[in-house]
């Protein structure tokens, strides 16, 4: 890594790289502000210096690729009310507010409700193999029907299902044994607690959308929040809070920040999304771009959430997959712009993974056993997007993920000649060194063969000289 400015010799560059042209100039401006890391955007509980944040969200930044999980009462219709398949473009989860289904109809999907089939080493085992290292599951949606047993209410798995039983404790014990960390969503929005009522202003959808809380009774369910936010951090231990629901007109920047400080105390090691605010950039920890991925990525820590197909909970009828190739260039894509993937599955209401989810997820699990290095712990590429693929980065070492084939068997990368000790392909066990030449000053051609080792995305590594 470079030395800081102050110290370095007057013609010495990074990697030993010769005098600079003008885009190698432009690369080591981009470099040099992205080795400077995220700007005071950041918000950092009070009294944490940058080197202890840093620290504290050292191994989610090397993750890079988690799952998110989308599950609850909303399995059981699945898309469907009165035989009236609901939304196409809206997630399954919102099935209460798009139909309209009535609460008191809505709650006797509980009963019904019975994930005898859940396997939580099973999810576990699907997601480490996927290359995931983090999973996210939704602890409280925004119908209020919470997965866990919460002395808040009986509105909750426990008490109101067949199941009786606490998934989220299966699931703890599984991510602890399996060496995945777990995380909760928790929505602010909640259409089930009697403090919030739907916005008698507003028509359909939106007034589940912009609930409104009853006069005085705002403490009440913050009260509430902060009950049950203290039983999933002491009981489950986990390491993600990703909240949600943030838009409603009631919760402020400041509800934001002292529910932050509340589970700060009780985890000071948690890493909290910035829609535990009003999902400003300098709220929480991180920003979260949905279903979308930001062109240059952000100049902040970020993760980029994303359905599989195109709802978050559980639809019979939505075939609307992306493939697992397409699924796999996003995450090289998002890792190459320095950002999270959290990548969704909607399981049934018996508790089983839908088998689309579950193939295209293998499929990114075959790839990662070869490429993860490429991926996992890697920093934003330090040049320009290559018209061929994407690049990522370790200290001493650049990621070339080729995307499109060179026809000519060579690709050209910006790095001077003598600062390349070596290129190989991951996919090439041996590490075979393969040819590489000055492409002009401050270019490296690699020779490849002729075909590329996979269709999706092929990697190269070049070794850097120090
Ligand atoms: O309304 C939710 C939606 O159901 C889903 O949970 C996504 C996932 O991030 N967030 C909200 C929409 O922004």
């Amino acid at each position: 890594m470079p030395r800081p400015a102050a110290t370095r010799r007057p013609h010495s560059w990074p990697w030993g790289l010769r005098a600079p042209s003008a885009c190698v100039l432009v690369s080591a401006l981009v470099l040099a502000g992205l080795l400077a890391g995220p700007p005071s955007l950041e918000a950092r509980p009070p009294g944490e210096t940058a080197a202890a944040r840093d620290a504290r969200l050292q191994w989610w930044r090397d993750a890079r690729f988690g799952m998110f999980v989308h599950w609850g009462i909303y399995a059981v219709p699945a898309g469907t009310f009165d035989g009236r398949k609901i939304r196409p473009d809206h997630g399954g989860e919102w099935i209460q507010a798009d139909a309209p289904v009535p609460a008191d109809v809505y709650e006797t999907y509980a009963p019904r409700f019975n994930p005898v089939k859940f396997d939580a080493r099973e999810w576990v085992a699907l997601a480490r193999d996927a290359g995931m290292r983090y999973i996210v599951i939704t602890s409280k949606h925004h119908d209020g029907f919470c997965l866990f047993g919460s002395k808040a209410t009986d509105y909750d798995i426990v008490d109101r299902t067949p199941y009786r039983k606490d998934p989220l404790a299966a699931l703890a014990e599984a991510c602890r044994e399996g060496g995945i960390r777990l995380g909760f969503y928790y929505s602010q929005l909640d259409w089930h607690h009697p403090a919030q009522m739907l916005d008698p202003d507003r028509e359909g959808h939106a007034r589940y959308r912009y609930t409104r809380i009853r006069d005085g009774r705002k403490d009440e369910y913050v009260a509430y929040m902060k009950t049950q936010l203290e039983e999933l951090i002491t009981r489950y231990d986990p390491w993600v809070l990703f909240f949600d629901g943030e838009w409603v007109k009631w919760w402020t920047v400041e509800d934001g920040r002292d529910l932050e400080a509340f589970c700060r105390r009780l985890k000071p090691g948690l890493i909290i999304n910035n829609r535990v605010g009003k999902r400003r950039p300098e709220d929480g920890d991180y920003g979260t771009p949905e279903q979308k991925i930001p062109a240059t990525g952000l100049p902040y820590d970020w993760e980029t959430c994303m359905t599989m197909n195109r709802t978050w909970g559980y639809k019979t009828w939505d075939d609307q997959w992306k493939s697992a190739d397409d699924l796999l260039r996003k995450l090289v894509d998002i890792a190459s712009k320095g950002g999270n993937f959290l990548l969704n599955v909607g399981p049934k209401a018996d508790g089983t993974i839908p088998e689309p989810s579950v193939t295209a997820l293998r499929a990114m699990g075959r790839w990662m056993r070869t490429n993860g290095e490429a991926i996992h712990g890697t920093g934003a590429s330090p040049f320009p997007r290559p018209l061929w693929g994407r690049y990522t980065r370790k200290p001493g070492r650049l990621y070339a993920h080729v995307f499109d084939w060179p026809a000519d068997g060579r690709l050209t990368v910006p790095v001077a000649r003598d600062s390349v000790a070596r290129a190989y392909l991951l996919a090439d066990e041996a590490r075979k060194p393969l040819a590489i030449e000055a492409a002009g000053e401050d270019r490296t051609a690699v020779g490849l063969p002729a075909t590329a080792p996979d269709p999706v995305c092929s990697v190269i590594a070049l070794d850097l000289k120090p």
